[in-house]
């Protein structure tokens, strides 16, 4: 008698404890991945900053693991977004060179499989916030790459009509109005600085109520914010706060987007089964701060140039407080959280990133699997040996460990590692072009709106009572 209470008694307690297992921790990790454009290594607090005011992203890194060698796989906001969300260069998939402007005929092939579509499949919602660049024709723009859900703008904030350059594609100047987009129509158009000013809010706010809406099932929230890609400008109240300065008030409300999303987790009780990762699109642009590292936005393959500061969060698996010194890029996400939701990677065509999920999630001795990274098809680091095409290209040899600002050109007294690792990069970049897959072009290709019509500014958008706030 006593037995078969005990193996009742057991059985309910396994089955209460599987109950428990399963509905504390849902057998999908949900995935943010905050994306940064043009933030510089330095710009924060984890990272060095001192004047930047960023405390949630130094609690971030507090409860999380900060990745010091993370770089982005290409330099400029389309390539590297076409990498990211395919785990792929962008030269191998004809979205190199130079970014899509607005009214192109050019995009992502949507034949490409991007981090969206693999995630989608295995039940995931997924929803897009922030800047697209990866086409604006309607064929090219998130719902036609996996995602359920945008909001955004579809490509960058200094292609509009305060940018009197003009668009060098369709040689209009200025540039057709820019629109803000809700699923794949034009609602509100940005028209003005201080529309400008909204973007970090108002894309931190659909990505809220995203993952509000989604807490119950897996969701992947890619949050590719528009800020602090130039021009830049903030609400007073931010720029005060920042003394004025407008570059410091765009990181600092950054911070506050993170900010956000992080307490929006912890308010829904789901932080233990999220994994979030924060890193930048490429190097700091002007006004931004690489720290040590020399080089930014544009220019040769400095370190600066492509190294971004990363961090990882995910409270109880994730341990608190790590720094990790291993190589990794963005074009390992897609593998790596391909890996995460349990799924796999495409097998019928060239995928370049490799699976550094153990290393994103701070597992003590991982090591990288990249026995060599290439910065495009400009540079090539092994271990702490650096080789960049400078001016002219003229190779020049780095040691990272000594020379992290990449001072001190060791090229002349190491000819054998100059020659060894030039012939590495040339084989790289012959293979790339051998197998290659091209972008997609539509026949006609049009604006996405050509004149604002009776769309409300973003502001009206924001707040159509027209009440001050
Ligand atoms: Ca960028």
């Amino acid at each position: 008698m006593l037995l078969i209470f005990l193996k009742r008694a057991t059985f309910l307690v396994l089955l209460m404890a599987f109950y428990a297992r399963s509905h504390a921790a849902p057998s999908h990790t949900n995935i943010v991945l905050i994306f940064i454009d043009d933030m510089g290594y330095g710009d924060i607090g984890p990272f060095g900053n001192k004047l930047n005011q960023t405390p949630h992203l130094n609690r971030m890194a507090k409860e999380g693991l900060k990745l010091t060698d993370f770089y982005v796989s290409n330099t400029a906001c389309t390539p590297s977004r076409a990498a990211l969300m395919t785990g792929t260069y962008a030269h191998r998939i004809g979205m190199d060179g130079r970014v899509v402007f607005p009214g192109e005929d050019r995009g992502l092939h949507p034949d490409e499989i991007t981090i969206a579509e693999l995630l989608k499949k295995e039940g995931y919602a997924t929803g897009c916030f922030g800047k697209w660049h990866l086409g604006d024709q309607k064929e090219f723009l998130p719902l036609s790459q996996g995602f359920d859900e945008y909001f955004g703008i579809p490509y960058s904030n200094d292609m509009w009509p305060g940018n009197k350059r003009g668009n060098p594609v369709t040689n209009r100047a200025p540039y057709t109005p820019l629109p803000v987009i809700h699923q794949d129509k034009a609602v509100a158009y940005v028209s003005d600085g201080q529309d400008q000013a909204l973007l970090c809010e108002v894309i931190t706010k659909k990505a809220v109520s995203f993952i509000r809406k989604n807490r119950k099932n897996p969701f992947f929230c890619y949050v590719p914010h528009a800020y602090v890609h130039s021009p830049r400008y903030a609400r007073p109240d931010i720029l005060k706060r920042a003394a004025g300065n407008v570059n410091r008030a765009n990181v600092e409300e950054i911070d506050d987007s993170v900010g956000q999303i992080l307490d929006t987790l912890r308010q829904l009780d789901i932080q233990d089964h999220t994994l979030v990762i924060f890193t930048s699109d490429n190097g700091g642009a002007g006004g931004m701060s690489m720290g040590q590292l020399r080089g930014g936005k544009g220019g040769p393959k400095y370190e600066g140039h492509m190294r971004v500061p990363t961090l990882t969060w995910w409270p109880g698996t994730i341990p608190a407080g790590k720094v990790n010194s291993e190589i990794a890029t963005t074009i390992d996400l897609f593998p790596s959280l391909a890996k995460l939701a349990g799924t796999g990677i495409p097998v019928d065509r060239t995928i370049d990133g490799k699976n550094v999920l153990d290393l994103l999630l701070g597992k003590p001795g991982t090591k990288s699997p990249h026995k060599s990274l290439y910065y495009e098809v400009d540079g090539i680091r092994r271990d702490n040996w650096k080789l960049v095409m400078g001016k002219r290209r003229k190779p020049e040899l780095y040691n990272l460990i000594a020379d992290i600002g990449e001072k001190n050109d060791l090229a002349d007294r190491h000819p054998d590692i100059v020659d060894e690792l030039k012939s590495m990069l040339d084989a790289h970049a012959e293979q790339i072009v051998e197998d290659t897959r091209p972008a997609a072009f539509v026949e006609q290709a049009v604006p996405i709106i050509s004149r604002p019509g009776n769309l409300p500014r973003l502001r009206e958008y924001m707040n159509p009572s027209g009440k001050q706030k």
